[in-house]
């Protein structure tokens, strides 16, 4: 039989590339990239050519399971689709008679279905949605979110750029933009411009950097602060910007950063004053080609939200933004914006502790339900209150702060979750404490309208279509949720009337030229004939200044005289769009904070200093943990090429640390966490000693100490998550994974 090529979209991480599956007699015999995907360019990682592993694995989930012993005693039994979905309905409509829908919880992490589980939890009734973001990138999403408003994430013109200076982001490993962001930083790099990388460890990004700045955790916002400090001193700024542009004048800007002299910075940050000058002088005059990029090394603290805003206002400070090499955005949602056909279910009024907690009012108005991280605390602590926990594609026990500890421990206990339905493929530690799982079909086997930011700055649409049938008895999860729906009543029944998941992307790609046929041919449709999007926030309103019913003020901001509406901003005699923020101003001031937050939260970026970390002692340092390139979270552990390449987490430990307890080569040590509330939680590790790592802390990396997921996972290296404290950001609602304080010992 001929060797068919079907293009669909990998998902064994959130970049999403676009892939072309090689299939003869219904097998999968190789995995590579389309080259029409506007981000990846016909590139795939390893992870995505290894993700035939995946469909092979010989320890998925094939048919619907019952427990048949306690909840996490192992024993299943297997049971139909019918009896399935006839049980977990009844409880479903239970819970929708007595009008408490908000006591059924969706958690799940990876969502690619682009607004099918939304459609599912609205048309129930809960507002109880929550993914993983909480753990994943909130921070600074709420602080893009905040400061420009039109988007959450940014979308650096890398290619065009000259200078690209890197807090915290190991996109040459990782990072949600992977290989369509080294692609374009290599061009750059090839066309002589500079990649400055601030990062804890010399990681693979650091490694293809001009320069390595080994940086004390936790302190990226000082360093970006006293950046600006240098700029502003000496003259370096784009007025223009600041003026017109910022919610703060440029006085207020000067008399604010005086503070956060190089000399600071280097005493928190370890950052030699000098370096930092001379950085601020090659950005600015690298502008408006120079842009920053950040990621979970700027956020996963404690003072996360912060220190994006200070990177952020670098870019302002030089008149970066929109500008062709420099600091980019898409406007909207930056994932998949193909509208959803209809009838879409209203959006549920009740709020709940878990939707919208109480503690986090700042995250509660601008990013509703992103606060993951509080689930299991709150239901702990009967701050919430659950009845249903219908998990999808997530692995608490395995990926949350204290999830093998802590995490387990809620999730075992029936009290606090009576019914426990999970949907996954594989036997993940979510699955042992489960009572009724269904086998979702991989990404693979599934279908999906998808798509991320484009570095072309440009709309594109991907299609996942099934390169061959789920095995066994596995369902798309749209499958799934449509017979759900349908069994439970006929009001929810009224959203989901698709004969299946085909049926369902047949309709919605009617949005897109050509339908499904030409995407189904292709796998991606994009407009080649619009431009790279530059300077979003110049985009034409329909107004005028001319306009009789338009009023501007002396700061350039029009309103509607009627209402006192804002517009946008006067611009060259016309209305243009401005920023999505109140003022349509980037915000160097967000009052905001002030009014919602009783603590001493600033409404301007500040330097927060991590109150663990002052007055570290001798012995005491931060744990880290990171992200390689051929793993993504604790999922790929069970695809087999992976893990041959990389198949264990040892911890890694600057030489002259490691000389401190005599701990050499090969021989176990252990790690404590510090001060915490009755045995403290500890992990003997194998050491890879190397001045690849800031001596002040100890790196391992995720992904492994699965204790479930099928023999090619199971037992190999550590799970680092029970030393990992649930901590949150009390401004920006992330979980802070990077501020662990641990001790050292010898094992003896
Ligand atoms: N120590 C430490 N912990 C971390 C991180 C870290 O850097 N260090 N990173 C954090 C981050 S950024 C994130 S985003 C979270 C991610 O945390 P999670 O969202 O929990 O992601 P995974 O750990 O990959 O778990 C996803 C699970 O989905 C299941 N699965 C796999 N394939 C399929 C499928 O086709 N269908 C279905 N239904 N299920 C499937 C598997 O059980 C898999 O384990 O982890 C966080 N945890
Ligand atoms: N290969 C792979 N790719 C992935 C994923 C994956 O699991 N594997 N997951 C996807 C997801 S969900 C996410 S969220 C992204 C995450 O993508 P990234 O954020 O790029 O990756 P991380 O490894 O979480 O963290 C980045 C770096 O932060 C460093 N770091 C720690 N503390 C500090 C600090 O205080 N300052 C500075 N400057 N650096 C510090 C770490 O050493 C690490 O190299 O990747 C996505 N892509
Ligand atoms: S970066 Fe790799 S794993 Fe992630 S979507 Fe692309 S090819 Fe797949
Ligand atoms: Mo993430």
């Amino acid at each position: 039989m001929a060797v068919k090529h079907i293009p669909t979209m990998c998902l064994n991480c959130s970049t999403v590339c676009g892939m072309i599956a090689k299939v003869e007699d219904g097998e999968i015999r190789k995995l590579e990239g389309n080259s029409l995907d506007p981000n990846s360019g016909g590139k795939l990682c390893a992870k995505g050519q290894a993700a035939i592993n995946m469909v092979e694995d010989p320890d998925r989930i094939l048919y619907p399971m019952r427990r048949s012993g306690p909840r996490g005693s192992g024993k299943w039994e297997r049971i139909s689709w019918d009896e399935a979905i006839k049980a977990i309905t009844q409880q479903f409509r239970t819970l929708r008679k007595q009008k408490r829908p908000e006591e059924m919880v969706l958690l799940y992490g990876r969502d690619r279905t682009n607004g099918f589980l939304e459609r599912f939890t609205h048309a129930f009734g809960t507002p109880n949605k929550l993914g993983h973001r909480g753990l994943c990138s909130l921070n600074k999403r709420m602080a893009i979110r905040t400061v420009i408003g039109d988007t959450d994430w940014d979308t650096p013109d890398f290619s065009n750029s000259h200078y690209i200076l890197n807090f915290g982001s190991n996109f040459y490993e990782a990072h949600q933009g992977h290989v369509g962001m080294l692609a374009r930083v290599s061009e750059a790099k090839r066309n002589g411009a500079r990649l400055v990388t601030f990062d804890v460890r010399l990681s693979n990004t650091a490694a293809q950097s001009d320069e390595w700045l080994p940086i004390f955790p936790g302190t990226d916002g000082l360093v970006a602060l006293a950046i600006g400090h240098v700029i502003l001193r000496d003259r370096l700024q784009n007025d223009h910007f600041i003026q017109y542009w910022t919610n703060a004048s440029l006085n207020e800007w000067k008399a604010y950063y005086q503070l956060y002299t190089p000399e600071w910075a280097e005493q928190e940050s370890g950052i030699p004053a000098i370096k930092i000058e001379e950085i601020a002088h090659a950005f600015a005059s690298a502008a408006p080609r120079a842009t920053t990029i950040t990621n979970r090394g700027t956020h996963a603290h404690k003072n996360g939200f912060y220190n994006e805003w200070a990177v952020l206002c670098l870019n302002a400070l030089v008149g970066s933004i929109g500008e062709k090499g420099g600091w980019c955005y898409i406007p909207g949602d930056v994932n998949l914006s193909v509208p959803q056909p209809g009838p879409l279910p209203p959006k549920p009024r009740v709020q709940t502790e878990l939707s919208h907690p109480t503690e986090l009012p700042f995250v509660n108005q601008v990013y509703p339900r992103a606060a993951s991280s509080t689930i299991f605390p709150y239901i702990a602590q009967k701050k919430a209150s659950v009845d249903t926990l219908l998990s999808y594609y997530v692995n608490a026990p395995m990926s949350w702060p204290e999830g093998p500890t802590f995490v387990r421990d809620v999730l075992l206990d029936e009290d606090l979750i009576p019914f426990h339905v999970v949907i996954d493929a594989f036997h993940s530690e979510m699955v042992e404490v489960a009572d009724y799982v269904l086998p979702d079909a991989t990404f693979l086997e599934k279908w999906d309208l998808d798509a991320r930011n484009s570095y072309e700055l440009r709309p594109y649409v991907g299609l996942r279509q099934p390169v061959i049938p789920p095995p066994g008895e596995c369902k798309d999860i749209r499958d799934i949720l449509i017979a759900l729906a349908k069994e439970t009543d006929e009001e929810m029944a009224k959203y989901f009337s698709y004969d299946n998941a085909e049926h369902f992307i047949r309709v919605w790609a009617e949005a897109i030229p050509g339908g499904l046929e030409q995407l189904e041919e292709n796998g991606i449709w994009e407009d080649k004939s619009q431009p790279k999007a530059y300077m979003p926030y110049l985009q034409k309103t329909t107004y005028s200044t001319s306009d009789s019913d338009v009023k501007t003020d002396d700061k350039g901001i029009a309103r509607l005289i009627e209402n006192d509406q804002v517009i946008g901003r006067q611009w060259n005699g016309e209305i243009v769009k401005g920023f999505s923020t109140p003022d349509r101003r980037f915000q160097f001031k967000l009052p905001q904070i002030g009014q919602l937050l009783k603590s001493d939260a600033p409404i301007t970026p500040v330097y927060r200093p991590i109150k663990e970390h002052k007055h570290l002692g001798k012995n005491e340092y931060i744990l880290t943990t990171f992200k390689w390139n051929v793993h993504t979270q604790s999922r790929t552990a069970n695809q087999l090429w992976l893990t041959e390449i990389v198949g264990e987490n040892p911890c890694w430990i600057h030489p002259r640390t490691a000389e401190l307890y005599g701990i050499e080569e090969a021989q176990d040590f252990k790690i404590l966490a510090r001060g915490r509330e009755g045995e403290s939680p500890y992990m003997i590790v194998k050491p890879v000693i190397t001045e690849a790592i800031h001596p002040r802390v100890l790196a391992i990396s995720a992904s492994f100490g699965h204790w479930q997921y099928g023999r090619t996972a199971k037992n190999k290296g550590y799970n680092p998550n029970p030393m990992i404290p649930n901590w949150t950001d009390d401004v920006g609602g992330g979980q802070s994974w990077n501020d662990t304080v641990v001790l050292i010992e010898q094992v003896t």
